[in-house]
């Protein structure tokens, strides 16, 4: 089977520190939780940032900074910047980290309820329009699909030219709102797929391991972090990023996955 990209989402725009202390907000925490998951494995950085006070934000100086420190950090790591930012910020806002010319970013693929009165808003004119900015700076998107109709918007917006063949694709399961995090609802989205994509599978809070379990043994890959889970166990919080690729490797490794690095995730997703 193909080797496995893992994916650290290290700090999200939700999770606090009062969740888990471990949990990075500045340039210095950013590239320490960064380096211990790269150490462990990970292939892929999916990057959120905040200012030093935990507020998330987009702003573009901040992202350069985070990216720099990773970079010398671990110096062949995929960076794959956020477009969602968090709830509630605007598209203007949320494309900042494109002025960057990332190799990855994300593209959100659809609106979602995200518990309460929060809404995670993707319109359709939105998804076109980071679309067509990732295929005119040159960067691969990964698509974000929180629910199944969203893979059948990115289908369509593929033919439509706002996203570029063969795509790769983030299952997001269990968040509120979204598709539950069931192997029967993990296999569906995997067989709606078109052939020869490619996919991760990202389980929310205690369906991470069980997600990515099934992902591992389905050929797909596997994303871990603070961003969807702080615990490595049931009720004990993960000390770091580190201990979440961690445990992700050791379940790819006792499955038969061996695990790929930054230069052959490049060679899997199409980035060189
Ligand atoms: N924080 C969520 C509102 C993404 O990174 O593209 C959006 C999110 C998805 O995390
Ligand atoms: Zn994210």
């Amino acid at each position: 089977m193909e080797k496995l990209i893992v994916t650290a989402a290290i700090c999200g725009a939700e999770v606090t520190k009062q969740h888990n202390p471990a949990v990075p907000y500045t340039v210095e925490e950013i590239g320490r939780e960064a380096l211990a998951a790269y150490e462990e494995g990970a292939a892929i950085i999916h990057l959120h940032v905040r200012h030093d006070d935990g507020t998330p934000t987009q702003d573009v100086a901040r992202y350069a900074e985070c990216i720099a420190e990773i970079k010398r950090l671990c110096p062949d790591v995929i960076i794959q910047p956020s477009t969602g930012g968090a709830v509630g910020m605007n598209n203007a806002e949320r494309m900042q980290p494109l002025q960057l010319v990332p190799e990855m970013a994300t593209l959100d693929c659809g609106t979602v309820n995200f518990g309460g009165d929060d809404i995670f808003v993707n319109t359709e004119n939105t998804i076109k329009e980071f679309g067509a900015k990732m295929i005119e700076i040159g960067t691969k998107p990964e698509v974000e699909v929180f629910d199944k109709g969203m893979i059948d918007t990115a289908i369509r917006l593929e033919k439509q030219g706002y996203i570029k063949a063969p795509m790769h694709f983030n299952f997001v399961l269990g968040v509120t709102g979204g598709i539950a995090a069931s192997m029967r609802d993990l296999s569906y989205m995997i067989d709606s797929i078109p052939a020869g994509s490619t996919f991760t599978a990202t389980g929310i809070g205690r369906h991470e391991f069980p997600m990515a379990a099934h992902a591992i043994a389905a050929g797909g890959h596997v994303r871990v972090g603070f961003e969807d889970n702080i615990y490595i166990e049931k009720s004990i919080l993960a000390k770091s990023n580190g201990e979440l690729v961690e445990k992700a490797v050791y379940i790819a490794e006792a499955l038969g996955r061996s695990i790929a690095t930054p230069d052959e995730a490049r060679k899997i997703l199409g980035l060189s």
